[in-house]
């Protein structure tokens, strides 16, 4: 059985000797081992390779079999690096030159030719650990920055391996990246794996644009780099895959009690939860009152422009009570590319541009120290320390200080309670590959308010664009913004906050690695690898759809929605499928069809129940629920909708064919054992499916080269359909049952999927369809036909008479469609087509699906809590604090706006 091997620089689980001599094993924290913890855990046939963090060089032989049998009980294969493999590997070549490199600080980047060659030796080691476990259809996922040469080292050995690479950092641009003094190297390396995943688009073109500048190969239409030639040519897929969070896991974490105890902690600290610092506040106040009157006080000698100590503190303690004490916080590695020296300045700009704040926000900061045997992590330390003491020192107050400053590790309920104790998350990286504490944050405070205040050089941004979106290396823009974020109203933030949230919960870690992973198997599979759905494509369609009034799915059921088996009868929807198509269907601005070739009686028994139209035997009949008419099913509980079933006019008689047709069908089932005829209302079906492939195969071209000769008398055409021959009336197809929908000019967003070819007649119809031009009020004709009036199916078939539409007749091979506007087609499996896109599994059919129903939520949710954004100013007597949020303002307005608005505090405090 095809095997998934994750192979990352460490393992997910880290080994501790007891003193008893057992070992404990502890899982890891952070996004990788959550991401793809979950799959690994429940897939048995699941390993994961990774470093060990032991050295072997302190164990003796005993100790490294039992430590590598405790590893292999959890399906962990351990690699041993040596002290010198270690320097060279991980702390040098990755940490010391890809690390920042790829991050932009190249200047912080070391060029270190002996770094380099142990990170070839590292990437070989781990070679050879894959290579003596894999099997040639296993799949291997390669993880991150410290591997790069390992796709191609696999790929010389097994040249049918699917592999696939993810890079969780940022890509550079090339300017930047053609500095690496071996990045040739490097991309040669990746160019060994089917499918390069990176976080963001962004990423994607940086990339491209190396492997264009360093390799010369251009990229396809269809996000392919072809390499080599001939029969050795192979493509390598790029695209990216933003990586979710636990979302739950979350949610769940930031209710518990020890994450409740957290927060009670930090709001009393901050004085939300005491009216000590109020009343420190008005001791304070009263000093400095004092001390301003008296001359040659230390005090009253400062009272100029450098620090208004007074002003402070009579602003301060002329708020009155705590409720309005707010909490500001974030949660870092202490790493140069997290921008915490470049925040604590924003934060200090905020106090002194803004003196109401002093004694009434908190900014609790934690910061675990990393690599602090590396001088550059030194001495951003020692910076750290210093901002914190010198910002602690200038404006604390009696018993308030604006930064609690803690550098432990917590686990992840502390933090939720960090998380939930913030009234604000600020979140500045000056460079992140995505940023998981921003989805954290927001994950925590489901449901709730709280303000986001996000860096635009990570990857996070680009999804979670109603956040305060800021320059991180401009000072006075995230001052302003903090400030902005500080003041906004609880209904704003939850308003923003329940989109972000709705899309959250959707996108979670989960699917992002289920995603990655069908994406692999899609461009492994040279038939299904050309019009790819890629995931701008996606983004595109899902934005559509969101930004839309009036939407019409237009979905086939088997191999669609549900895999082909056997026997047509075992491919009942799934509880499920149910749920989702139920959701989709109660979405008020919705119409989904199921069309199918299936019977109506199948169609009603399935799908009855479910608030959505239903075409049945491809066209001839149709159905939709009558809005506000619904009867109790016979449990008494469920209420299913009320349906008329119509039939297509202009049918030929089947009394007439019928018998014709039966007896030229029922030879082929005397001849081929276990094949059978499938009757319906208004067409015969032959299904071969069970049967022996050889003797079907033989026999079906005669049968059909017979039907041939009789189906046009009678206005009939025969189908190949997906192990099936199916002769039907010539006038009905998939494609002039939904014509009515697309021409009743009410939808201004169609998406139609199907696998087989009698769903390209749907495709052609539906890429024909024009856009609807806001006509709202005009009634579609199946409307219409549910009050009795207009029927499916009458208008002349675009099928010929009496001809077989065969698979290659139906999908000729159209040019790639132009990326659509308001029509989507999408072809699910393999095969030619005419659609625009495809996807590989009814299973993503069932992702797509959620992305839509999640994307409904999230606009719903917007729209819902909408109460015209507004900020609530702390103190009405300053224009400054009525500064708009600024979200993506240019970099000159925003410090426009900040040097304005310094000017008027400074002009109300005197
Ligand atoms: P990281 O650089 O580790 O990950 P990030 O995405 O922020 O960065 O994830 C950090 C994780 O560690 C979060 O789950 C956070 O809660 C936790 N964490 C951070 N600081 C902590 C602290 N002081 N105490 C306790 N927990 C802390 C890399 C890339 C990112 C990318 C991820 C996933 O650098 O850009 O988002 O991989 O792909």
């Amino acid at each position: 059985m095809a095997r998934l091997i994750i192979v990352s620089n460490r393992l997910p689980v880290s080994l501790h000797a007891k003193p008893d001599g057992t070992y404990a094993l502890k899982q890891s924290i952070g996004g990788l081992a959550t991401a793809i913890g979950p799959y690994h855990k429940s897939h048995n046939d699941c390993l994961w390779v990774g470093w060990s963090s032991i050295d072997p060089e302190t164990r003796t032989k005993v100790e490294i079999d039992k430590i590598r049998d405790e590893f292999a009980r959890r399906r962990c294969v351990p690699i041993f690096l040596t002290q010198r493999e270690i320097d060279g590997y991980y702390a040098g070549y990755s940490n010391d030159t890809l690390w920042p490199l790829f991050h932009d600080f190249a200047h912080e980047a070391k060029f270190d030719s002996s770094t380099w060659k142990i990170y070839q030796e590292v990437n070989q080691k781990f070679a050879d650990t894959v290579a003596q476990l894999v099997n040639p259809d296993d799949t291997v996922w390669i993880q991150d920055y410290h591997l790069l040469l390992l796709p191609a080292m696999l790929r010389a050995n097994f040249p049918k391996l699917k592999i696939g690479w993810f890079l969780h950092i940022p890509f550079p641009s090339p300017e930047i990246f053609r500095q690496l003094p071996n990045g040739k190297d490097l991309l040669e390396g990746l160019m060994g794996a089917d499918l390069l995943g990176f976080h963001t688009e962004d990423f994607c073109v940086n990339f491209l644009a190396s492997v264009r500048a360093l390799i010369g190969i251009e990229v396809d239409k269809d996000g392919r780099i072809p390499v080599g030639n001939g029969a050795s040519q192979r493509f390598v897929t790029v695209d990216a895959f933003p990586i979710g969070i636990d979302y739950g896991l979350y949610r769940r974490n930031a209710h518990s009690s020890l994450a409740q105890a957290m927060r009670h902690g930090i709001e009393a600290v901050s004085g939300k939860r005491t009216r000590r610092v109020s009343t420190s506040l008005t001791a304070e106040s009263q000093a400095a009152a004092e001390a301003s009157d008296q001359e040659e006080n230390w005090w009253s000698a400062h009272t100029g422009d450098e620090l208004p100590e007074v002003e402070l503190a009579q602003s301060a303690a002329a708020k009155r009570g705590t409720e309005d004490n707010k909490v500001v916080v974030s949660v870092d590695r202490l790493d140069y590319t997290k921008g915490l020296p470049e925040r604590l300045r924003a934060f200090d700009l905020m106090l002194s541009r803004y003196p109401e704040w002093v004694g009434h926000v908190t900014y609790y900061l934690l910061a675990t120290p990393t690599r602090e045997d590396v001088e550059t992590y030194r001495k951003l330390k020692d910076q750290v320390d210093q901002l914190v003491g010198e910002i602690n020192g200038k404006y604390s107050l009696l018993s308030w200080e604006p930064i609690h400053y803690i550098t432990r590790s917590l686990p992840i309920k502390p933090v939720c309670g960090i998380y939930t104790a913030g009234d604000v998350a600020l979140v500045t990286p000056l460079r992140d590959g995505m940023n998981l504490v921003a989805k954290e944050y927001l994950a925590a405070r489901d449901g709730r308010d709280g303000a986001l205040v996000l860096s635009d050089e990570c990857g996070a941004a680009r999804e979670l664009t109603d956040a305060f979106i800021v320059n991180p290396y401009d000072t006075e823009a995230v001052c302003e913004a903090l400030h902005s974020a500080l003041e906004i109203s609880s209904s704003e933030a939850k308003r923003r906050n329940a989109a972000m949230q709705a899309r959250l919960k959707y996108r979670t870690a989960g699917l992002w690695s289920a995603e990655f992973l069908s994406t692999l198997r899609q461009v492994s599979d040279p038939r299904m690898a050309d019009r790819r759905l890629q995931s701008a494509q996606r983004d595109h369609l899902v934005r559509e759809w969101g930004q839309s009034k009036h939407k019409l799915v237009l979905c086939d059921y088997d191999g669609t929605l549900t895999q082909i088996v056997r026997t047509p009868g075992r491919a009942k929807p799934t509880h499920r499928l149910l749920d989702l198509l139920r959701e989709v269907g109660s979405i008020p601005d919705v119409d989904l069809y199921l069309v199918s070739g299936r019977t109506r009686e199948t169609m009603n028994e399935w799908f009855g129940c479910l608030p959505i139209g239903l075409i049945a035997e491809h066209g001839a009949w149709h159905t939709k629920p009558i809005a506000g008419e619904t009867a109790k099913n016979a449990d008494g509980r469920t209420i299913t909708p009320k349906r008329y079933w119509r039939r297509a006019d202009g049918l030929p008689d089947p009394d007439e064919w019928r018998p014709i047709i039966e007896t030229i069908m029922n030879k082929s089932v005397s001849r081929v054992p276990q094949s059978f005829i499938e009757y319906k209302s208004t067409d015969l079906a032959w299904h071969y499916r069970m049967s022996d492939q050889k003797l079907a195969l033989e026999q079906r071209e005669r049968l059909v080269d017979e039907l041939n000769k009789v189906c046009p008398q009678y206005g009939l055409t025969v189908m190949r359909n997906a192990k099936v021959i199916e002769v039907c009336p010539a006038n009905v197809s998939k494609g002039e049952a939904v014509k009515p929908l697309l021409g009743s000019g009410r939808y201004d967003f169609v998406l139609a999927l199907g696998d087989d070819t009698t769903d390209e007649t749907m495709f052609t119809a539906v890429s024909g369809c024009a856009p609807a031009k806001d006509q709202d009020d005009v009634l579609g004709a199946f409307e219409a036909d549910n009050a009795g009036a207009a029927k499916v199916g009458v208008a002349q078939s675009s099928a010929t008479v009496g001809t077989t539409m065969s698979e290659s007749d139906a999908a000729k091979p159209a040019k790639k469609p132009a990326e659509p506007e308001v029509a989507w087609t999408i072809k699910v499996g393999a095969g030619e087509t005419n659609a625009h896109s495809r996807i590989a599994t009814p299973t993503d059919t069932a992702r797509l699906l959620g992305y839509l129903v999640a994307e409904s939520e999230a606009v719903a949710a917007g729209t819902a809590l909408d109460d015209k954004p507004q900020t609530k100013p702390r103190n009405k007597n300053k224009k400054a604090s009525k500064a708009k949020t600024p979200t993506k303002m240019k970099a000159s307005t925003k410090v426009k706006a900040a040097a304005k608005a310094k000017s008027a505090s400074k002009a109300t405090s005197k």
